[in-house]
């Protein structure tokens, strides 16, 4: 007697009958399911931050965004409608044509007019970053191996900023708290309203300097100054890493900026000025 093939698959998951294909189809549904409560606790887009900067770059990743999902409908429902509308079954005969100047010159056009539509608000927003013009305060910021050194440069203030963390954390000896490897000893505090500029350079190594809330990543390199700038709208405590392969302990480097209102800042500045002299460490 002939016996029946039977597939790689089927010997696995026989699927034979409409009662087994709609537990498969069950059971692949639940899968799907089951993690989606925990995938609400996620952020999945990237943060619009809290700086006119940070504003602009978060626009400019929204539009690229809907452009990319406008190529995809358009794309996908043409290949679609090709593969259902000029099936085999349909005996379909494929077209036989070459060049088609309208087709051509139209697929030259579009992505021209929409890298242009792209281009013009990417090239302002660089612009604008690079406007480090008539600031209101000036922080010096000097990466270590591994933390990070802030000088107020006008109000002759300077402190190092340090991983806070405690031991026992790190060694899994306690619960982890949780700003875990994003906290400070000493937080960098600023005014909100006030147009910051930043000069960055490093000690030691190259570091980087990276706020996404603040819309700021930038190299520290040692010999060199970099500049950025921010200004903060709204008071928070806002944090952020080194994003810069530096050594050993380059994730135990973060940075906490403290962004609170100009009467708590000119008292936080008297407070340091009291305690602290230029050059000394808080
Ligand atoms: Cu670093």
């Amino acid at each position: 007697m002939k016996s029946k093939s039977v597939s790689v698959t089927e010997r696995i998951i026989p699927i034979h009958s409409f009662r087994n294909l709609f537990s498969i189809f069950m059971i692949g549904l639940s899968l799907f399911i089951a993690p989606l409560p925990a995938m609400a606790a996620w952020q999945i887009n990237m943060s619009p931050g809290v700086t006119p900067i940070s504003h602009a770059i978060y626009d400019l990743h929204m539009l690229g965004f809907w452009i990319c999902v406008g190529i995809a409908v358009v794309v996908f429902s043409i290949m679609l409608f090709s593969l259902i509308r000029h099936r085999k079954s349909r005996g379909v005969e494929p077209a036989r044509f070459h060049e088609h100047p309208v087709l051509e010159i139209a697929w030259a056009i579009v992505p021209f007019i929409i890298l242009v539509t792209i281009a013009v608000p990417a090239t302002k927003t660089l612009i604008a970053m690079n406007d480090n013009s008539n600031p209101d305060l000036t922080i010096k910021v000097t990466a270590y191996q591994w933390y990070w050194r802030y000088a107020y440069l006008d109000q002759g203030i300077d402190f190092f900023s340090k991983l806070s963390t405690p031991p026992e954390e790190l060694q899994n000896r306690a619960k982890k708290s949780p700003w875990y490897l994003l906290e400070v000893d000493h937080p960098l505090v600023v005014p909100v309203h006030k147009k910051i500029r930043f000069l960055f350079t490093s000690n030691d190594v190259i570091h980087s300097w990276w706020l996404p809330t603040l819309g700021i990543k930038r190299d520290t390199i040692p010999g060199f100054i970099n500049e950025s700038w921010a200004r903060i709208d709204k008071e928070g405590t806002y944090r952020g890493q080194c994003a810069e392969l530096c050594g050993t302990n380059h994730a135990f480097m973060p940075i906490v900026v403290r962004a609170v209102n100009e009467s708590e800042f000119n008292q936080w500045i008297k407070q340091q000025l009291r305690g602290t002299a230029y050059g000394k460490n808080t």
